[in-house]
C-alpha cells in the first residue's frame, strides 16, 4: 500500500497509486501569469511568487515523465472573438494596474489571456511534450467547458496531483471540482504559487480542515521519493 508524507493523512487515502491510474497535473504556467511583460505582471504583483513553483516542477515534471506517469497541463484563455468571455470577467480585468486593459486588450505579450497568443502559451521551461494532453479552458476550474473529465475517466485515472498557478484560484478552483467528481488529489505546496503569500498559505491550509476536506498537501520531494519505488 503505498502512501506518500503528507497532510492532513497519508496520501492517497487507500495506497492505490501508480504511475498508470495518477496524473501530474500542471495548471496555467502561462506567461500571463508568470512571465515578464504577461498580465499578472501588467496587474502589478511580485512575479516572483507565480514563478517560484517553476524549478521545483521541472524537476518533479522530468520524474513522472521517466516512470511514464501522465502529465495534463492546461492553460487558462479565451477565443479570439471573446465569445467565450463572460462581461463580468472581462470588466473586472479592467480594474487593476493594467491602464484599463483587460483580457483581449493588446499588451507587451500580444492580447491578453487570448489563445494563440505569446503570453496565452505556457512557459519553455515546463511546455508539453507530444501525448501530454493540453486542457484549454476559459474559466478558473480545468473541469468547466472542458473534456478533462472524459479524458481522465478513458485514461484510467484517479489520483490528481495539483500543481501550477494560482494556488488560491486556478488550482484551488480545480482542486474542488475534482474532489467533489470522486478524484483523489494532492496538492504540492513548493510546486503552487499565487499573486499573495497570505493567499498561498490560506489556499494550502484551507485543504487541512475536516480530514482533508478536499484531499491532501505535501512537498514535492514526497511525491519524487514514492515515484522512485515504482
Ligand atoms: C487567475 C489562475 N488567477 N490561473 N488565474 O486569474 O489562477
Amino acid at each position: 500500500m503505498p502512501t506518500l508524507h503528507s497532510k492532513p493523512y497519508a496520501w492517497p487515502f487507500d495506497g492505490n497509486i501508480t504511475p498508470r491510474n495518477t496524473a501530474l497535473v500542471i495548471i496555467d504556467m502561462q506567461t500571463d501569469f508568470c512571465g515578464i511583460g504577461g498580465y499578472v505582471d501588467k496587474m502589478g504583483y511580485d512575479l516572483s511568487m507565480t514563478r517560484a513553483p517553476i524549478e521545483p516542477l521541472k524537476v518533479l515534471l522530468a520524474a513522472a515523465r521517466s516512470k511514464s506517469m501522465h502529465v495534463i497541463h492546461t492553460r487558462e484563455g479565451h477565443r479570439p472573438d471573446l465569445s467565450d468571455l463572460p462581461a463580468n470577467k472581462l470588466w473586472r480585468s479592467r480594474q487593476i494596474g493594467t491602464e484599463g486593459r483587460g483580457i483581449g486588450d493588446a499588451g507587451p505579450c500580444g492580447r491578453i489571456l487570448v489563445r494563440g497568443e505569446p503570453g496565452w502559451d505556457i512557459i519553455p521551461e515546463l511546455y508539453p511534450i507530444a501525448g501530454e494532453p493540453i486542457i484549454d479552458k476559459p474559466g478558473k476550474g480545468s473541469f468547466c467547458a472542458t473534456d478533462l473529465e472524459l479524458l481522465l475517466h478513458v485514461r484510467g485515472i484517479r489520483n490528481l496531483i495539483l500543481t501550477g498557478i494560482t494556488t488560491d484560484v486556478c488550482v484551488h478552483t480545480t482542486m474542488r471540482e475534482a474532489n467533489d467528481r470522486g478524484f483523489e488529489c494532492l496538492m504540492l505546496s513548493d510546486c503552487t504559487g499565487a499573486t499573495d503569500p497570505g493567499n498561498h498559505a490560506a489556499a494550502l491550509n484551507m485543504i487541512l480542515m475536516q480530514g482533508g476536506v478536499f484531499g491532501a498537501v505535501a512537498e514535492s520531494q514526497a511525491v519524487l521519493e514514492l515515484l522512485a519505488e515504482f
